[in-house]
C-alpha cells in the first residue's frame, strides 16, 4: 500500500545554473499508481548532472532535485505495482519506457518518447512532480530519478531489483555509468579480437573499457587527460594508454592499433574528441558517441572519409532494454567478472555534492558516490581531515 502522507527530506537542489547547489528540506508526495517510494542508500555523481548544473542541456531545467544514478531500498509501492515490494533492493533506471510509443514497440525502449518528453520537463511518467520546495515551489525530478535525496518517488519501471549481496554503494553505479558503458559496447558490436579506442576514461568511459574487455577486444587504447584515469583504465582492461595533453592523440592511437581501430568510443562530450574518435578509425570502423555535448555544438567530418565506409553513431543509455541488461550485468558482478567499486574515488555526503561537481569540472578523481544512508549503503563517508 502507498504511504498516504507527504514526507520532508533532505535533497540537493539546483536553483539555477551558475549558483552552487545545496541541500534543502523539500516535500516529497507519496507514490501514485505505478510508482514506488524508495529510501536512497547511495548515488553516483555523473557528468550529466554537471551538464544540468552548468545549464548546458537547455533552458528551463530548474529548479530541480539532482541525481539519476543510485540505489536504495523500496519503502512503499503505489497501486498496480507488480514485481516490487517493500524491502527490495533496487537500482534506478532513468528511462522507464512506456511500452506503447513507436520506439518502445519497435524494440528501442531507451528512445521512449513519453519518457523523453517528461524527463526533459523534469516530471514523472504522468507529467507531474511529487517534489516541492518549502516555499511551495514545484521542483523538477532530475532525469526522472532525483536521487541526491533521502527518498525518491520513481515510476515502477525506474526501479530495477538487484540482489542484496551487492552492496548498495556499488549497486548505485549500475543504473547509469555501468549500463551506459557496457551497453555502448554491445550497440557497437565489439567482437573477439577487435581493436578499441576509448576517449575519456571517467566514470562512464571506465565502464566502456570493462565492456570491451568482456567482449574480447584484444587492443584497448585508453585516452584521457590525466595519468590517474589512465592507471584506472589499465586496471579495467586497457592494453595501452595515451595521455591527451598536447600530443597528437590520433597519430599515437593509430600507431598503436596498426593504422586504426575497429571501434572508437567518445565518452567526454566535445566536438574535438568526437572528431578524434572518427579520425582514429580504420576503414570500415565505427565511432560511437556516448558523451553529451552542450546544445548547439556542431561536429565537422571530412566527407571523403565516407568512401572508407566508416560509421558514426550515438548510444543513449546503453541502447538496450535496461532491465534485461541490468540482469545480465548483475550476473557478471555476482560471478566476479565485473568489479564495480574500483572506479569510485570518493565517498561523500549530500553536503559535498558541489565539491564533487567541481572535481568533475577539473578532471580530478573518478566517480564520487554520495553515501546517503551509511547502514543501507554498507559504506562510510570519508571524513574530511
Ligand atoms: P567524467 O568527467 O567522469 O569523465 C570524462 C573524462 O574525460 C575525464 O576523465 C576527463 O579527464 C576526460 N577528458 C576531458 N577532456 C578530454 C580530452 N580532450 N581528451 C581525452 N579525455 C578527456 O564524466 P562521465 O564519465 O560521468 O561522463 C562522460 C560523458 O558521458 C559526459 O558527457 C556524460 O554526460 C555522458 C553520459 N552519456 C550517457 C548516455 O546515455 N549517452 C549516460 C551517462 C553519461
Ligand atoms: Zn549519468
Amino acid at each position: 500500500m502507498a504511504r498516504r502522507a507527504a514526507i520532508e527530506i533532505d535533497a540537493v537542489v539546483l536553483r539555477r545554473p551558475g549558483r552552487p547547489v545545496g541541500v534543502e528540506r523539500v516535500r516529497l508526495d507519496p507514490p501514485r499508481a505505478d510508482e514506488v517510494l524508495v529510501r536512497v542508500a547511495a548515488a553516483g555523481v555523473c557528468r550529466s548532472d554537471l551538464h544540468l548544473v552548468d545549464g548546458q542541456l537547455g533552458e528551463g531545467r530548474w529548479p530541480m532535485v539532482l541525481g539519476h544514478e543510485g540505489a536504495g531500498v523500496v519503502e512503499a509501492v503505489g497501486e498496480h505495482v507488480d514485481g516490487l515490494s517493500a524491502g527490495d533492493h533496487v537500482a534506478f533506471c532513468f528511462v522507464p519506457s512506456c511500452g506503447a510509443c513507436r520506439p518502445c514497440r519497435s524494440g528501442r525502449p531507451t528512445l521512449c518518447e513519453t519518457a523523453a518528453r517528461n524527463s526533459a520537463a523534469g516530471m514523472l511518467m504522468d507529467g507531474t512532480s511529487r517534489l516541492r520546495a518549502r516555499d511551495g515551489m514545484l521542483l523538477q525530478h532530475g532525469l526522472m530519478v532525483a536521487c541526491f535525496a533521502e527518498y525518491v518517488v520513481v515510476p515502477a519501471g525506474g526501479a530495477v531489483r538487484v540482489p542484496p549481496s551487492i552492496p548498495l554503494w556499488e549497486a548505485a553505479l549500475l543504473g547509469c555509468g555501468v549500463v551506459t558503458g557496457i551497453g555502448a559496447v554491445n550497440r557497437a558490436g565489439v567482437r573477439v579480437g577487435d581493436s578499441v579506442c576509448v576517449v575519456g576514461c571517467g566514470g562512464v568511459g571506465l565502464q566502456v573499457i570493462a565492456g570491451a574487455r568482456l567482449a574480447g577486444a584484444t587492443t584497448i587504447v585508453a585516452v584521457d587527460r590525466t595519468v590517474e584515469k589512465l592507471e584506472l583504465a589499465r586496471r579495467r582492461g586497457a592494453t595501452d594508454a595515451v595521455i591527451a595533453a598536447e600530443r597528437d592523440v590520433v597519430e599515437e592511437v593509430r600507431a598503436i592499433a596498426d593504422g586504426g581501430v575497429d571501434h572508437a568510443f567518445e565518452v567526454v562530450g566535445s566536438a574535438v574528441t568526437i572528431r578524434q574518435a572518427w579520425d582514429v578509425l580504420r576503414p570500415g570502423g565505427t565511432a560511437t558517441v556516448v558523451g553529451v555535448t552542450p546544445k548547439g555544438v556542431d561536429v565537422v567530418l571530412p566527407a571523403i572519409d565516407f568512401l572508407s565506409e566508416r560509421t558514426i553513431t550515438g548510444s543513449y543509455y546503453g541502447s538496450t532494454d535496461v532491465r534485461v541488461a541490468l540482469d545480465q550485468i548483475v550476473q557478471l558482478v555476482v560471478s566476479g567478472r565485473l568489479e564495480l567499486g574500483e572506479v569510485v574515488s570518493d565517498l561523500i555526503g549530500l553536503d559535498d555534492v558541489e565539491a564533487a561537481l567541481e572535481r568533475l569540472r577539473s578532471g580530478e578523481g573518478a566517480r564520487s558516490v554520495i553515501v546517503i544512508d551509511e547502514g543501507l549503503a554498507r559504506a562510510r563517508r570519508a571524513v574530511e581531515p
